[in-house]
């Protein structure tokens, strides 16, 4: 493994990573004339209370021009709460585009899949729907993504992270995974198994996502450095999740994890040829949902974002118009 697949750490400030490949990263100011789109992929399953916290700010973040939610069939008015803001948001105006997209609870893996399959944008991130990561963050991540970074992953741990959720045995077992994914990978990673991740739409195409479980994230992270791609961390704050419990089981997605990480890296080079979102183990059919009857509605002011005060973004009134009229929703 090269030195040029060395993480740059970031709590606040990025720090190239022994300067392997400061030389690639792209000149800001350069950069600042070309305008870039961010869709947000969120993974539900019966996360209603949950949703009825992050889905308001997220619809009132202004970093963002598309939110992908992949909802596992929930039971608990997830599905009718994320189709409620589908439906508004095919109305032009200061919001991002929401987009539903039903499939069998089959995993946080398959559920990522197919959201980065489906997102459109330039950039996208990922994030938890339980509550316990923050919007607010968003602009650290685009950040690094603006900044010349490829793959910019969340770490709870190191100056400005923490975690209010990991449970000491969790705790334990992400310190000694991460440990040896270093070691693995010749990485000087801080938080391996930590879902808040960031990364360039092209990018995706090169992980080669295979994992329908937790698993996930640590394949990401992997396949980003058998990629070659630049990557760095950022300080996050985990919060506790806000209602309900965790889908995770420590042992059995613990030792997914391990295997994972084992498997691929004595797998030989990444095919490229086979990656993109949708590759690997085949995905239960997915339906992308326009959305119906309608049992919720959208909060008329979403908190912290009066309509009257949110200033005129005619790229999200086109991006709304242009989906609708492609019948994406
Ligand atoms: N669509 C879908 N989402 C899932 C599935 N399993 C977990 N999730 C979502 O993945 C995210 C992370 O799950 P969570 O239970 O919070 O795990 P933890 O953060 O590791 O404790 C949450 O937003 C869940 O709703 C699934 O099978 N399908
Ligand atoms: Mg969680």
């Amino acid at each position: 493994m090269s030195s040029s697949n060395r993480t740059a750490h970031a709590g606040g400030v990025p720090r190239t990573a022994a300067g392997a490949h400061s030389d690639n990263l792209v000149n800001l100011t350069e950069h600042g004339r070309r305008w870039r789109t961010v869709t947000a992929v969120v993974p539900t399953l019966n996360e209603r209370e949950n949703l009825e916290w992050l889905l308001p700010r997220l619809y009132a973040n202004e970093e963002l021009d598309e939110i992908v939610i992949v909802d596992g069939e929930s039971s608990d008015g997830t599905r009718e709460l994320a189709a409620a803001y589908a439906q508004d948001s095919l109305v032009p105006g200061p919001h991002p585009v929401v987009r539903l997209i039903s499939q069998p609870p089959r995993g946080k893996g398959a559920a990522m899949r197919e959201g980065l399959a489906a997102a459109t944008c330039d950039m996208i991130i990922m994030l938890d729907a339980d509550g316990s990561m923050d919007p607010e963050e968003f602009g650290a991540f685009l950040a690094l993504l603006r900044r010349g970074y490829q793959f910019v992953k969340g770490t709870r741990y190191g100056c400005g992270g923490g975690s209010d959720d990991l449970t000491g045995l969790r705790r334990l077992g992400n310190r000694a995974l991460t440990w040896l994914a270093n070691r693995l990978y010749r990485q000087h990673w801080t938080d391996l198994c930590y879902g808040y991740v960031a990364v360039h739409r092209d990018a995706v195409d090169l992980l080669g996502l295979r994992s329908t479980g937790f698993e996930i994230e640590t394949e990401m992270c992997v396949n980003a450095v058998r990629a070659g791609l630049r990557i760095a961390e950022i300080a996050s704050h985990e919060t506790e999740r806000r209602f309900g419990v965790s889908n995770l089981n420590t042992w059995r997605d613990g030792w997914r994890v391990l295997r994972t990480m084992v498997r691929l890296r004595f797998a030989g080079p990444l095919d490229a040829s086979t990656s993109g979102a949708g590759a690997g183990a085949p995905l239960p059919v997915a339906e992308h949902l326009s959305p119906g009857a309608l049992t919720a509605s959208v909060p008329q002011a979403a908190p912290g974002a009066a309509a009257e005060d949110a200033p005129d973004r005619l790229r999200l009134s086109w991006r709304a118009a242009a989906l609708s009229r492609t019948g994406t929703e």
